[in-house]
């Protein structure tokens, strides 16, 4: 390892990730974009790189996988997989969301492991990192076929997780209904009601303003990152990718600040409002999505306004983009569409949306760029804040878990601007989240000794 030269330094270190980690690509995507920012610091503070705190974090605690068998509502018997990363519990006992999508492998949920980490230290509540989920789809499947699923899934996962140890929570695909059936397996299980996963309904245990919690704050963000060039959200065009939970609560804040949402999108496509939308139109889309589980096509057909079938809202003229749907969803090329068009905010609600070139074409451009670890981490944070109201056994009004988190974003705003910014002013919110959720796991692991 090179200890000299930052550049050679993260060169040398991807080498070995690749080599212990093969065909991982999002993976390596994540650490690379942590090593590249963190690697002038690591020099500069060589007792990080002598305990080997890089190579430990990159390397999961443990890893489960399971077999989920169910039965559909024919009598047919499927097969899916199932995944918990376990990746850091130095602050905390695990915690993370859990996807449930077709196209998940073993590599997106340790880049999604390692990504939590960092955004859980940056929450500044005491939680670890895990991700997890299964690669079956929920899409076409009946309420019954659901609860089948997640029955199986909890029978294995039920002996790895509990309260203190590792506590799931909803990410794609997974939502209330989800951690419903899940909840109600574990408990049965156990035969204990226990704050085991977050996200529930709020009569049995969750928390108020949980649901809204990541794309609120999402928004919260954008509006400190807005603050620091004397400007804010209201008046602006924002252009929103996805159309689920995340996507639908980033729209609600934009409107309530008084700025104008114009699309959103699913797999098959992107639609463009050019209006905006209001109250009663996200009414409708929380309808169409969360209730009738249809596509997002359905608004064009309703609003009449342009559908962009397979596009990706970025070729939108607008001042801020909030992509809230998955991973890699901004190309480079996109990237640069998006700055032509003269935007100058991106806050990202997915977890790691921007390629590597998309990425790097925000940060030379020298645009108010927030990364999904920092802008997204309000979903978990009042994902801790309903732990510790569990803990309590008691629950805060809505007001006041939104003043919570509105005091978390802030924090992690600061925390930013205290490690990102660069002479000229500039401030590199990659760097910033990355040193400052870094320093207090690093510091942590220091602690502990070798384990
Ligand atoms: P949902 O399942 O509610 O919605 C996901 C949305 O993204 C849907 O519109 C979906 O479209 C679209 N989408 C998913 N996968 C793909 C894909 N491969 N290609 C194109 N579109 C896709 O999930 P969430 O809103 O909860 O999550 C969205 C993002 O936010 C994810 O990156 C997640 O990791 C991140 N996140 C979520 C948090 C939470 O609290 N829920 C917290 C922090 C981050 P379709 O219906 O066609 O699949
Ligand atoms: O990516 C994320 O931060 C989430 N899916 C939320 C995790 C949680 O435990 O609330």
């Amino acid at each position: 390892m090179n200890l000299k030269d930052p550049k050679q330094f993260t060169a040398d270190f991807m080498a070995y990730i690749q080599a212990r980690n093969p065909g991982e690509k999002e993976f390596h995507q994540a650490v690379l974009e942590v090593v590249e920012t963190l690697s002038e610091f690591l020099i500069k503070n060589p007792r990080y790189i002598h305990s080997k705190i890089l190579e430990r974090m990159a390397e999961p605690e443990r890893v489960i996988q399971f077999r989920v068998p169910w039965i559909d509502d024919n009598g047919n018997i499927h097969l899916n997989r199932g995944y918990r990363v376990e990746m850091n519990s130095a602050i905390g006992p695990y915690k993370g969301g859990l996807r449930f999508h077709p196209t998940v492998n073993l590599g997106i949920f340790k880049f999604l492991a390692f990504e939590q980490v960092l955004k859980n230290s940056l929450t500044s509540l005491p939680m670890g990192g895990g991700k997890g989920g299964s690669d079956f789809d929920p899409k076409g499947k009946s309420d019954n076929e659901v609860m089948r699923f997640c029955q199986s899934f909890m029978t294995e996962l039920s002996r790895h997780i509990g309260p203190n140890t590792d506590i799931p929570a909803g990410d794609i695909g997974v939502g209330g209904r989800e951690i419903g059936f899940l909840f109600g397996q574990y408990k049965r299980l156990r035969n204990e009601f226990t704050g085991v996963l977050t996200g529930k309904g709020v009569g049995w245990g969750g928390s108020l303003i949980r649901p809204e919690a990541t794309g609120y704050g999402a928004v919260y963000f954008a509006e400190e990152m807005l603050k620091t060039r004397g400007d804010s959200i209201k008046g602006k065009t924002v252009a929103i990718s996805g159309s689920g939970n995340v996507a639908q609560f980033a729209v609600e804040k934009v409107l309530e600040m008084g700025g104008k949402p114009v699309s959103l999108s699913d797999s098959n496509g992107t639609i463009f409002d050019p209006d905006g939308f209001d109250l009663e139109k996200l009414e409708y889309i929380k309808l169409l999505k969360n209730a009738y589980r249809g596509r997002i096509r359905e608004y064009a057909d309703k609003y009449d306004v342009p559908y962009y079938e397979n596009k990706k809202p970025w070729g939108i003229k607008c001042d801020v983009a909030m992509p809230c749907a998955t991973q890699n969803e901004i190309s480079g090329e996109a990237a640069v569409t998006l700055l032509k068009n003269g935007c100058t905010v991106v806050a990202e609600g997915a977890n790691m949306p921007s390629t590597y070139d998309a990425e790097h074409a925000f940060l030379d451009a020298k645009i108010l760029y927030a990364p999904g670890k920092a802008a997204n981490a309000g979903g978990v944070a009042v994902s801790g804040l309903e732990m510790t109201q569990n803990s309590m056994r008691l629950s805060w009004t809505r007001e006041e878990v939104d003043e919570k988190l509105k005091d978390i974003m802030k924090n992690i705003h600061s925390m930013c601007l205290k490690h990102g910014k660069e002479p000229g002013g500039f401030v590199n919110y990659v760097k910033g989240a990355n040193i400052a959720g870094f320093v207090k796991v690093a510091n942590a692991m220091m602690a502990q000794g070798l384990v």
